[in-house]
Parts: C-alpha cells; structure tokens; sequence
C-alpha cells in the first residue's frame, strides 16, 4: 500500500512537472456568442496559409538568422536598408492559397528580430519606415482577402531580440525582465496590437509566439487578452507557448504536430483542450525563406498532414517563406498547385468535417459530416482488409469516393473490417464513404 501511495506521488509530480503551466492570475473568460461562432468558422476551415515574410528573407537562413549566424542587431537591422519586395503581389498569393484550397492565412506582423511589416507608428524599424519599399504589404494583403473571401490573421511575437524594454537575455526576477521597463513593452505591444486590430478590417486570429523565451516572466495577458476581445470580440487567440491553453485563448496550436503527439519535440505534457486545434507545419525545414532549403516535403506528405490533423480534429496550418522579392519560390507553388487539385476533389472529406472518432491507425484515420463517415486509407496495409477497432456504429453503406464503388465490409462486436479489394486505386488516400444509421 505505501509503495503504491508512493509512486501515486511520483506520478503526480512528474505529470505536475511536465505540464508546467502559466502561473499568474487570469481572468474568468467567457467567450462572447460571436466568438464561439468564429471559432466554429475557424474550425470548419480546416486548411490555411501560414506566411513568414521579414527583413531576414534576404539573407535566405530562415527567420532566426540573426541569432543563428550570430549577427549583432545593429548590423542587422541595415537589411532593412535592402528590403526592397517590388515584385510583392498580395493577388497573387492570395490566389496561390485559395487554388491550394487554403481559407485562411496568418502572417507574420512582427517576428522576433523587432521589425515590423506594417504601418506602425509604435516602431521605427518598419516596413514603411525603414526600408526603401516603403509600403504597407499587410494593407494590401488585407484588401484582397477580403475581396477574395480568404480570413487573415497575424502572427504576433512576444518575444524581441532588439528593443530595450524586452532586454532580451536578462534575468526575470519576480515576473519581471531585471534593468528593463517591462511596463513600457507591455504598452508596445498593446499599441501594435491596438493598430493591428482597427487598420485592417476584422482579423481572425491573433496568433503570438515567443512565450516560451520567458516561462517565468509575468506576460500580462490577462491585459493583453482582454484588449484584443474588446477591440474585436471575434478575434481568436492563439499562443503557441507549448503549454496547455490559458483563460482567454480561443485556439489551441500545435508546432510540427498533430494533437496530442509529440513528434516535434515542443508538446511534451500538453493536454489537448476542447478549443479548436491548429498544427502549423513548414513546407521545407525553415519557415523564412532558406534559399539552400531543399528539404521539400512532398505533396503527398503535406496531404497526408492535413488529413490526419482533420481525422484529430484539427487544422492545417501550412507554411510559405517567400522571397526578399515578394514572390513565393516556385517549388512551394508547383507543390501547393498539386495540394489544390487535391482538395478541389476531396476537399469535401476535410472542411466542415469532425475528427476524434477513431484514435489514429496505421492504415488512417476517420473524418465525418453527421451520418456521413470517410475513411482515409493512407498506407496500403498489405493486408486485404483495414480494421477500424471499437466502431460500433451501425452502416448502412459503403461506397469508394473514387468511382463510387460497392465496399464490402463486415461489423463485429470489436469493430469493422473494411475489404479494399476492388476499391479504386489512389497512391494518395483510397477513401471510403460510409454512410452510419
Ligand atoms: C517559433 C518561432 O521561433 C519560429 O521562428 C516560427 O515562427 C515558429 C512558427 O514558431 O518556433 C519555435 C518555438 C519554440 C521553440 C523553437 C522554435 N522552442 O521552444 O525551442
């Protein structure tokens, strides 16, 4: 008995460890009716862009180059001298997500090198001020989705290399940076947020990253949170802090991962939450653009990706790094272009469809639509036969969606088997309509 008292201890302080948590007060929140409604739209989009675009672009190492190559900042911020995207074309990429078959895109507003890609008058080291393009891109980017029915969201970083108040490396003592004044970041980043949220039309998400650069540190998001839904009660928040979802939060992120696994490296602990959940992924290894980047992950990787984040039921957040021009490279387009001739065929089985049904398989997984059930079989198992354990359902039918073929299948007390001869061939995904009672 004691012995097993003791070890119930030792779980409870490894699980207590493992999934460290934010610790300063947070409001009670209540998610306003709009809220939860643009939470269900966001949901139901399953598929979006994720752009990483700065000043770093033109040296082609991805977003962290400067801590990477180890490049003070005042030498670094003369890029900005350089950034100069005249081929920029916000149609353009607006049309590269949409025929991918992507709702939405989330941009990077600030990255953590403090340089700002929008009009802001918080800033100096801005896209307009600072660099000879002198142009708001985000202004543009804003226009056309809305024109073209695609949602935005920025990308927001908590984290700074260069500005004082941030006092980047300094200890935190008492929630605070020590010799920094955190009140007056605090009220820089509400100033940009404030800007964000009332030049660009309605914004979908709010998407910050950089938490984990001080775990300790007091974020005063109880402030920050609130801001952001009074200025725009539909606005979702997103923090990618790699914690379990804090009051206020109204998506739940998952980086180079599906829920609920850690693959990446960054969920360890995580609780999957009842919010709608989001993995972002990169096309290559960088998400800035890596001009020697050639680790390319296939199209059919990327669909696999998008399937298995709907059949947990979350969203696909796939990212471009385009180049110092303001162009997308054009591997990542032929690529997005094959994703899109996906989707416009089975796109049906991933938008608007809910996961969770079964736990993942080696064969696949489950998407739903109410009494409509597709089974993505994404590895050929070898085997005449998939297995789905623990469905108790009751089919009515089952149909290949490729040329709407006759499925045999068999239900027994543990589950159903699903014959796959005669189903049409797919290398990507043979998938099964079944239709329960
Ligand atoms: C973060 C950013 O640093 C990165 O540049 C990119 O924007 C990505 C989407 O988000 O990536 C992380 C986050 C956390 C760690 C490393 C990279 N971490 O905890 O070591």
């Amino acid at each position: 008995m004691r012995k097993l008292i003791l070890l119930a201890v030792f779980s409870i302080t490894i699980l207590a460890t493992h999934a460290q948590q934010y610790s300063y007060p947070m409001r009670e929140y209540t998610p306003t009716a709009e809220n939860l409604e643009a939470r269900k739209e966001f949901q139901d989009m399953r598929f979006g862009m994720f752009i990483h675009w700065g000043v770093y672009s033109i040296l082609g190492d991805g977003e962290w180059v400067m801590l990477n190559q180890k490049i003070p900042f005042n030498t670094y911020k003369r890029l900005a001298d350089f950034f100069n995207p005249l081929e920029f074309n916000a149609k353009e990429w607006v049309q590269i997500a949409k025929s991918a078959g992507m709702k939405y895109i989330t941009i990077t507003s600030r990255h953590h090198d403090s340089f700002s890609m929008f009009d802001t008058e918080a800033s100096d080291y801005n896209i307009v001020d600072a660099t000879p393009y002198g142009k708001d891109p985000l202004k543009e980017l804003a226009e056309e989705c809305k024109k073209e029915g695609i949602k935005l969201n920025f990308y927001y970083s908590l984290l700074d290399w260069a500005r004082d108040d941030y006092g980047f490396g300094k200890k935190i003592v008492d929630g605070v940076p020590e010799d920094t004044d955190w009140d007056s970041y605090i009220a820089f980043m509400k100033a940009q947020l404030t800007e964000l949220l009332t030049n660009y039309g309605e914004i979908g998400c709010i998407w910050f990253d950089g938490h984990w650069d001080r775990k300790t540190a007091d974020w005063r998001y109880d402030e920050i949170y609130a801001l952001i839904h009074e200025l725009s009660p539909k606005t979702l928040i997103a923090n990618n802090h790699h914690l379990t979802p804090i009051p206020g939060e109204d998506i739940q992120t998952f980086e180079r991962d599906l829920p609920g696994e850690n693959k990446g490296g960054y969920s360890h602990g995580v609780q999957v939450s009842e919010l709608p959940l989001e993995s972002c992924a990169t096309m290559a290894k960088f998400w800035g653009f890596g001009l020697n980047d050639k680790n390319f992950k296939s199209t059919e990787a990327i669909i696999h990706f998008l399937v298995k984040a709907a059949g947990k039921n979350g969203n696909l957040l796939l990212n471009v790094g385009p180049m110092p021009n303001g162009k997308i490279q054009p591997e990542f387009i032929e690529t997005l272009k094959e994703v899109g001739d996906w989707t416009s065929t089975y796109g049906e089985t991933v938008y608007g469809t809910q996961g969770n049904l079964i736990s993942s398989q080696d064969w696949g997984t489950i998407t739903a639509k109410g009494k409509e059930l597709f089974v993505h079989i994404l590895e050929t198992p070898g085997l005449p036969y998939i297995f789905i354990p623990e469905f108790n359902e009751k089919i009515t039918s089952a149909y290949s969606f490729d040329g709407n073929v006759k499925v045999k299948y068999k239900q027994v007390e543990e589950g159903v088997f699903i014959f796959t001869e005669g189903i049409p061939a797919n290398s990507v995904d043979q998938i099964v309509k079944l239709t329960i009672k």
